[in-house]
């Protein structure tokens, strides 16, 4: 008989919901994780990560959204650690962008609550930010954001908690599945299991190679920023989350001031990145990023255009349509795979965590993630 009932590859934001939702539901788990817990090498990382409901992507996601935020509360509760802060979130750009009239898509079809704000709105409620004329925003009450490497660190001692064995620093060579089981050979050794969960963020491409997911993993800057006039307006009980598209479709992101290093204002462009692999990766951050990012607060955030304090890099795997992949792995059923979340998956993983216990358990989920079919790049490939 196998030593576990699930092994799970990859212990970031995905893999460590996975581990405590397969611990609580009394699997023998284990879970594997190339480096040490909760690190800042692959895409787990940043210290805020953005929730929001009114989701401008595709309405598809506000279900699973609204499970998420139970689930987050309900690991705060088990592990004794705040993990998620409600500040509002605000869509910011012209009325047709994606980002906006996504945003109000999704809200108006799940009934969620809202309001949109001229430019004047925003001026007056959020001083810190100068849209131009012309530019709209959604804002949701219910955003907000999430610290992530305290969420990794959270997921993973509930799971030890509940009987996990917790693998660090130790990187997977190959994984076999057959009809008998899976075995995993690692840097130290082999094991075998009934089931496999593989959530390797950044490393997908190397560990579900067999499959030719067409992923691209990109490298990704994110700032801190010391704002001109103090803290003050980007406090967070009066400064929102936002997502910001402008006249040319570039999106940049920012969050309220977070207490602790680096200090500051966090603030980032969405998808400006260049393709990487994680174990090369350039993990300084140059000039002319710092230049770009610049650029696009200047005028929009002026008082955040201060002293940059610092900067690190993220990965985001990226899929064709931006959205994430999840499923039973089409030669091995008892092989679920997962991760590449095109840059905005983090606030999924509390929900991802049960969805792939379920898969691993049960084959099926009663979540609806048709959206992320690992199979729908198929028919495109083969054209
Ligand atoms: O996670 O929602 C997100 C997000 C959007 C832009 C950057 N992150």
């Amino acid at each position: 008989k196998p030593t576990y009932d699930i092994i799970i590859i990859g212990l970031g934001g995905m893999g460590s919901a996975a581990a405590y939702h397969a611990a609580r539901r009394g699997q023998r788990v284990l879970g594997i994780e190339r480096h040490t817990l909760a690190h800042t090498l692959g895409s787990s990382h940043g210290r805020s990560r953005i929730i929001r409901q009114a989701y401008f992507e595709d309405p598809a996601y506000v279900p699973l959204l609204l499970r998420a935020y139970e689930l987050w509360r309900q690991i705060e509760h088990d592990s004794g650690t705040h993990l998620l802060t409600i500040t509002g979130g605000l869509m910011i750009g012209p009325p047709d962008s994606h980002t906006v009239a996504g945003a109000l898509r999704s809200a108006r079809e799940h009934g969620l609550e809202y309001e949109l704000l001229d430019a004047a709105a925003i001026r007056r409620r959020f001083p810190a930010l100068h849209p131009t004329e012309g530019t709209i925003a959604l804002y949701e009450h219910q955003a907000g954001f999430l610290c992530p490497e305290a969420s990794v660190t959270a997921h993973l001692q509930c799971a030890a908690a509940l009987g996990a064995e917790i693998h660090a620093e130790e990187a997977v060579l190959t994984w076999e599945a057959d009809t008998a089981g899976v075995t995993v050979t690692t840097s130290r050794g082999r094991y075998v299991a009934e089931r496999l969960i593989i959530t390797p963020g950044p490393w997908a491409p190397r560990l579900l190679a067999d499959l030719g997911l067409p992923l691209v993993v990109e490298r990704q800057t994110l700032h801190w920023f010391a704002p001109t006039g103090g803290l003050e307006p980007f406090l967070p009980d009066r400064f929102p989350i936002y997502i910001w598209e402008t006249e040319d479709g570039t999106q940049f992101y920012g969050f309220p001031h977070q207490e602790g290093p680096p200090g500051g204002v966090k603030v980032a462009l969405f998808r400006a990145g260049e393709p990487c692999d994680p174990d090369t990766v350039d993990r300084v951050v140059h000039p002319a990023e710092i230049a770009a990012m610049r650029a696009a607060i200047a005028d929009r955030i002026p008082a955040l255009n201060g002293n940059h304090l610092a900067a690190v890099v993220c990965m985001y795997t990226t899929t064709p349509d931006q959205h994430f992949i999840v499923g039973l792995h089409p030669q091995h059923p008892n092989v679920v795979i997962a991760s590449p979340c095109s840059g905005h998956g983090f606030k999924f993983a509390s929900v991802m965590g049960e969805i792939l216990t379920d898969l691993a358990i049960d084959g099926t989920t009663r979540h609806p993630i048709r959206l992320f079919d690992p199979l729908r790049f198929r028919a495109q490939q083969a054209g």
